[in-house]
């Protein structure tokens, strides 16, 4: 059997050895970025905290599980920099899911071509010491240099929990403890010196926790090779059926195993030896917190008392509709007045450079290819940053958290559990994220069903195109209370949930099918979001939408103009000639403006249809007919498929090149958009198929490409793909039949 290495190969990575080695290895050393892995239980600040040192904008959030990757960042000093290892959080350093395993692995040095990081960096949350130390006393255990940062300093402060930092120290081996509120970067000053000099700080004093297991191990040392450090052994004495133990025994020869069978039974007894673990380790957590923690959480905080109310069922399921209710209107009515702004803009600019370019391929290029296709996007993005910004809110107080917690029945219901929530709700900015995020469910089954369900939630991609479309075809009347525009929009949000959660159902019924999985939600504590925090993560996502416009939608938007171009009919050209001079000879005045107008909206109309994209259209037409799409739709919805919003700066760029330049908003050329028998393109019937097919379907290439990955076979993406288009088309086909006939 292969012999693996009981301790991590770089375990001597330490420090003590850098002082011994010459100035430029020192140098190379600190070229090469010495690291420190920043480490936690969920939801302790650790991403602020590690934003806070790199200057980076990593995602956080009130809700345990935000962070399910490990992201590298370098921490900066006068004369040194270090890099800084944002990690997912853990309770201990046993791992039972995906993101787990990736910060114990990255502790453990276990990462192929990843160095063992020289220093941790353990982040405790202030209000949940007792869990957090836990892990801190197992840290302890490895023999690296270790540092840690209380943070939520000032929420402990406001209920009323008092730390004497100076015995906590001593509690924890003499090493450096930094009280901070990660939030707003109170203490980050002598947080940044002791890290400077982590790396060369002294191992911490191993903690005794259970005397009766540490002389079991002393018992064994003299044994085994010196590379195996006694947290191993003790690992390998709980750790019945795992690799080290077998490793640590074949170490010990022939009568190893009996030898560790007689130490367990002595030390355990009948009792699982976890279990006897983590009382003896609780048992040591208490007794330290009660020497340092001088009064304990009395006061009952605001959140403390809203997150109660918030938990019955009543007032939380009402709570909950008022939340997004307020959502959609707010993405509707506050947007209106800056879209409308961009709009106006983007108008203005393309009638400038048509009035001062010559005609041709540049003007047409620039006004119908650039400003119309990349502008239609751009329109979006007041209402992608509102929708965003309510997302960051709930996300940031906790909120989101709470909402998970209320839905956890009708998880239930499908055979998923609350953990299948946070990556659900994590998908309504972008299923990608929403995707990785099913790395905190440990069970393959339920985890490839939430896979499946997520691109169903509707994504703020999805975002531009409902809007566009309720825009056009959906009177801004008023209901009740409610804008009927709000009104669709809540429900088309409803539609993704509903399908994802049924196809959730099917799966779990069928080709998945396991027990309803065992799970209790951490549910965190209102918080006031803190508005830097808030601001940065707005910042970035506006950021990324607008870097999408400006690269995927650009490229995409300049290829449809060229295919919508070319080639140019000489034959239209000189036919527009005859009857534009014919015109000119037999009208005057106002007569003769309208009707050069018409003939060069015809022309432009026709040269459109004999264009590439026009031909190309039209092959696929027959396919979409039943559905009531003509071909500018169709070709438009293809050129959707590896990036959803596409499809509107298609619409843009071909109604922008087939004329009809008296109607200036795309919402406008829409609505002005006959076949060629004159009835209208976008009838109510097929306006709400249209909808129902970008409810359904997957036409996002990120998405695809992250299933893949996450899957880990090609089977699931293409599955969901499949699956999706099919519900789309057919959701789309009887809705317009149904509702013409
Ligand atoms: N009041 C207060 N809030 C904080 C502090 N540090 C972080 N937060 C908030 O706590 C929440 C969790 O922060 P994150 O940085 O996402 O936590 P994390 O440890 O990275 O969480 P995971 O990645 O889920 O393990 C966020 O809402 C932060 O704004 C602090 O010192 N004080
Ligand atoms: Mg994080």
């Amino acid at each position: 059997m292969p012999v693996i290495s009981l301790s991590p190969p770089q375990a001597k990575v330490g420090n003590a050895q850098v002082t011994r080695v010459s100035a430029d290895q020192i140098s190379v050393r600190q070229h090469a970025a010495a690291s420190i892995a920043v480490v936690g239980n969920p939801n302790s600040g650790k991403s602020t905290l590690f934003n806070r040192l790199t200057g980076l904008r990593q995602k956080t959030g009130n809700y345990p599980g935000v962070t399910v990757e490990k992201h590298i960042g370098t921490v900066r000093f006068d004369n040194a920099a270090f890099e800084l290892i944002d990690l997912p959080g853990m309770f201990a350093l046993s791992a039972h899911s995906l993101e787990e395993r990736i910060a114990s692995d990255v502790v453990m040095g276990r990462i192929p071509g990843m160095e063992r990081p020289a220093g941790i960096l353990a982040v405790v949350d202030t209000t949940h010491l007792y869990q957090g130390l836990y892990l801190v006393q197992q840290l302890m255990e490895l023999e690296l240099p270790l540092l840690v940062a209380l943070t939520m300093t000032d929420a402990a402060d406001s209920s009323g929990i008092r730390i004497d930092i100076e015995a906590l120290e001593r509690r924890l081996g003499g090493i450096k403890v930094c009280p901070v509120v990660a939030t707003t970067g109170q203490g980050m000053a002598a947080l940044r010196v002791a890290i400077a000099t982590l790396p060369d700080a002294p191992k911490p004093a191993l903690p005794t926790f259970w005397e009766e297991l540490s002389a079991a191990s002393g018992e064994l040392v003299p044994d085994l090779p010196a590379t195996v450090p006694r947290v191993e052994i003790e690992r390998a004495l709980i750790d019945l059926d795992s690799e080290l133990a077998t490793e640590v025994s074949n170490y010990l020869g022939d009568d190893g195993a009996q030898r560790l069978a007689a130490i367990r039974q002595r030390v355990f007894g009948s009792e699982p030896p976890l279990a006897k673990e983590a009382r003896h380790r609780y048992g040591w957590v208490r007794e330290v917190l009660k020497e340092v923690q001088h009064s304990a959480p009395t006061m009952t905080t605001w959140g403390s008392r809203l997150a109660a109310f918030m938990n019955r069922p009543l007032p939380g399921t009402v709570g909950l509709f008022v939340v997004m209710a307020i959502v959609f209107q707010a993405v509707f009515a506050w947007a209106t007045p800056m879209m409308d702004a961009i709009e106006a803009g983007a108008a203005m600019l393309g009638t400038l450079l048509v009035t001062n370019l010559p005609d041709g391929a540049v003007s047409s290029f620039l006004a119908d290819g650039v400003v119309a296709g990349v502008g239609s996007v751009i329109v979006f993005l007041p209402q992608i940053i509102i929708l965003f910004l309510f997302i960051i809110l709930l996300e940031d107080s906790g909120y989101l958290a709470r909402a998970a917690y209320l839905m956890d029945r009708a998880m239930r219901s499908v055979g998923l559990s609350g953990q299948s929530i946070i990556p659900m709700v994590s998908s309504f900015a972008c299923a990608v994220p929403g995707v990785m995020a099913t790395r905190v469910i440990p069970n393959r089954r339920d985890r490839i069903a939430t896979i499946l369900a997520a691109p169903f939630m509707t994504c703020s991609a999805r975002l531009p195109v409902y809007a566009l479309l309720i825009a056009a075809f959906v009177p801004a009347q008023s209901v009740g209370w409610f804008n009927l525009q709000g009104i669709v929009l809540f429900g088309l949000y409803m539609l993704g949930i509903v399908a994802g959660l049924l196809t959730a159902l099917l799966l779990k019924k069928t080709a998945l099918h396991g027990p309803k999985p065992m799970f209790a939600l951490m549910l965190p504590e209102f918080r006031r979001p803190n508005l830097q925090t808030v601001f940065m993560q707005l910042l970035g996502r506006a950021l990324i939408f607008l870097k999408r416009a400006g690269t995927v939608i650009f490229a995409v938007a300049v290829v449809v103009w060229a295919l919508a171009y070319y080639p140019r009919s000489d034959v239209i050209a000189a036919d527009l000639d005859q009857q534009q001079s014919l015109a000119a000879a037999n009208l005057s005045g106002e007569a003769l403006n309208q009707a050069m107008s018409r003939l060069e909206n015809e022309a432009a109309a026709a040269q459109l249809e004999q264009s590439w994209l026009g031909r190309a259209g039209k092959v696929v037409e027959p396919a979409f007919k039943p559905l009531g799409w003509d071909w500018k739709v169709s070709a438009a919805v293809i050129a959707g498929f590896p990036a959803r919003e596409v499809v509107i700066a298609v619409l843009g760029t071909v109604y922008a090149v087939g004329g009809a330049a008296d109607e200036s908003t795309l919402a406008a050329r829409l609505q002005a958009a006959t076949w060629p028998d004159g009835r209208a393109v976008y009838t109510l019937p097929m306006v709400i198929g249209l909808l129902i097919f970008y409810a359904c379907c997957l036409q996002c290439a990120a998405t695809l490409a992250v299933i893949r990955r996450e899957t880990n076979s090609w089977q699931w993406p293409l599955f969901a793909w499949a699956y999706m288009t099919t519900l789309g088309y057919v959701g789309a086909l009887l809705v317009y039949q149904l509702g013409t006939a």
